[in-house]
């Protein structure tokens, strides 16, 4: 089954928002694999974020996602990475749609409260880099016949 990286950002924790995000997706009926709260140190933040380091925002970007803990999940299930994309919303939040994480909860691209995998090479990449093996688990849940 497909697996993909989720992260509430540095803005989330602060808003008290983890519980909101976190219910979202179980109740769409995706699985959580793995989880933690953490600090992300400056070279996490630089390799993460490797793609934008051309970007004008690039060192923006680093000190905000290292600015505070971030909640750090592994998500599963069937189409995951690109459902947890729509449920996030558009990267502006000014463009996310209504009933999007973004959407009803952002206001500004530079604080926009969640990261999820763009692709299955990034949501592999991602979670390689934020979790240990050990640190994920392999389950069955009664409601996954109720959804597939
Ligand atoms: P993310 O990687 O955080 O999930 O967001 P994303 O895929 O929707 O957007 P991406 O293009 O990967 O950009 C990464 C993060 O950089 C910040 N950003 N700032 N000031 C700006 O113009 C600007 N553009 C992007 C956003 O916080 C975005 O989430
Ligand atoms: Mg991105």
């Amino acid at each position: 089954m497909e697996r993909t990286f989720v992260m509430v950002k540095p803005d989330g924790v602060q808003r008290n928002l983890v519980g909101d995000i976190v219910s979202r997706f179980e109740s769409k009926g995706f699985k959580l694999a793995g989880a933690k709260l953490m600090q992300i140190s400056q070279n996490l933040a630089e390799t993460h974020y490797g793609e934008h380091s051309d970007k004008p925002f690039f060192g923006e970007l680093v000190d905000f996602i290292t600015s505070g803990p971030v909640f750090a999940m592994v998500w599963e299930g069937e189409n995951v990475i690109a459902t947890a994309r729509k449920m996030m919303g558009a990267t502006n939040p000014q463009d996310a749609d209504v009933a999007t994480i973004r959407g009803d909860f952002g206001l500004t691209v530079g604080k926009n409260v969640i990261h999820g995998s763009d692709s299955e090479e990034s949501a592999k990449r991602e979670i390689e880099l934020f979790f240990l093996n050990e640190e994920l688990v392999d389950y069955q849940k009664d409601q996954d016949t109720w959804i597939y």
